[in-house]
């Protein structure tokens, strides 16, 4: 089976997981209907919380990047507590893995996102393709638009 998403960097235990071993993690960090707590999001995922739980950052105060390699996209934000204890990745959809059209291999949502380019937890964050979780000590690879002309292009490229 393939592996759907990587998580790396400064962890004391990295993981390489299938749909299989998503599915099969503790019911403790599964959210089972991403829209009880992202109204305009749907699938599975699991928490951030306890993504973060599971591979244990080896230092306190870590960056949080993620990484789709589909259109080399990247965002890094610092790990905060309202990123971790309300971020989730979306790995199914009807019980199937989550289709690219939809975002995939997984994808990470924040509820209620700041317009893109205003804040660190904004629209832009909500990485789609992701592919890979990088835990580091510094701000990690960023390709977030850093202004109108290159968050239009953005857009003009996804539909
Ligand atoms: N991999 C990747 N993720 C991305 C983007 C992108 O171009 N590539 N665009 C971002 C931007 S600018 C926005 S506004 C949201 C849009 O996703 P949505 O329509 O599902 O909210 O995805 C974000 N995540
Ligand atoms: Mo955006």
């Amino acid at each position: 089976m393939t592996t759907l998403l990587t998580i790396d960097g400064l962890v004391a235990s990295p993981q390489a997981w299938t749909l299989q071993d998503l599915q099969s993690l503790p019911q403790e960090i599964q959210a089972p209907n991403v829209t009880e707590k992202i109204p305009d999001r749907k699938g599975a995922g699991l928490t951030l919380q306890g993504i973060l739980d599971l591979v244990q950052p080896t230092i306190g105060d870590f960056w949080i990047t993620f990484h789709a390699s589909h259109d080399d996209f990247a965002s890094s934000i610092p790990a905060d507590p309202t990123v971790i204890e309300t971020g989730i990745v979306i790995y199914a959809l009807d019980g199937a893995a989550l289709p690219v059209e939809k975002g995939g291999p997984t994808r990470f949502v924040i509820p209620n996102p700041a317009a893109c380019q205003t804040e660190e937890l904004d629209e832009c964050a909500n990485v789609k393709f992701l592919d890979r979780i990088e835990i580091t000590s510094e701000r990690g690879r960023d390709t977030r638009p850093t202004n109108d002309e290159e968050h239009a292009a953005l857009h003009d490229d996804d539909h």
